[in-house]
């Protein structure tokens, strides 16, 4: 087996892997219905982190245990206000409204359908340490993990083609 050849084999023997790995893509996981509470107080939102999967329904519930926050989710164009003394909170679209609905809703419902980090944090000044006050909003791709595993599998197995036809 001539060199060309053997780097030939190399390439394919990694697509192939690699292509399983991808069309697990098109398997995606059950999509889920979430009910997220979120929890803002001086100076972080509990939780700090949530996680969810593409195409799961998100209902969320946002509180203040102390003064009046805001909750500002980028790359979803939500934005909510919260009051300590109200339950439910008032909303508004930030690409469409610059104030904030006057009715109180309960709860928020929308489908996490773009995939990446995206950062919430409070948008209404709540004190000195108000900038730090914020969170990430984590959509997991899926498919990215079982489409790298494929890619990892066929680097594995193409160096161990490689290594053991060198020794020949
Ligand atoms: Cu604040």
């Amino acid at each position: 087996m001539n060199n060309k050849f053997r780097v030939f084999l190399l390439v394919i023997v990694v697509m192939i892997f690699g292509i399983i790995g991808g069309l697990t893509v098109l398997k995606r996981g059950p999509e889920e219905d979430r009910a997220i509470t979120v929890h803002a107080r001086k100076y972080a939102f509990d939780p700090q982190v949530i996680r969810v999967n593409r195409g799961d329904t998100i209902t969320l519930n946002i509180t203040s245990t102390d003064v009046t926050h805001g909750f500002y989710l980028e790359g979803y164009d939500f934005d909510a206000k919260i009051r300590p003394e109200t339950p439910g909170f008032w909303m508004r679209a930030p690409s469409k409204n610059k104030e904030y609905g006057e009715e109180v809703v309960e709860s928020y419902t929308f489908t996490a359908n773009r995939i990446g980090k995206f950062r919430y944090r409070c948008s209404i000044g709540c004190g000195p340490m108000h900038p730090f006050m914020q969170g990430e909003f984590i959509v997991r791709p899926n498919f990215l993990f079982p489409g790298s595993i494929g890619l990892a599998f066929g680097i594995a197995f193409a160096c161990i083609i490689y290594f053991r036809k060198k020794e020949e």
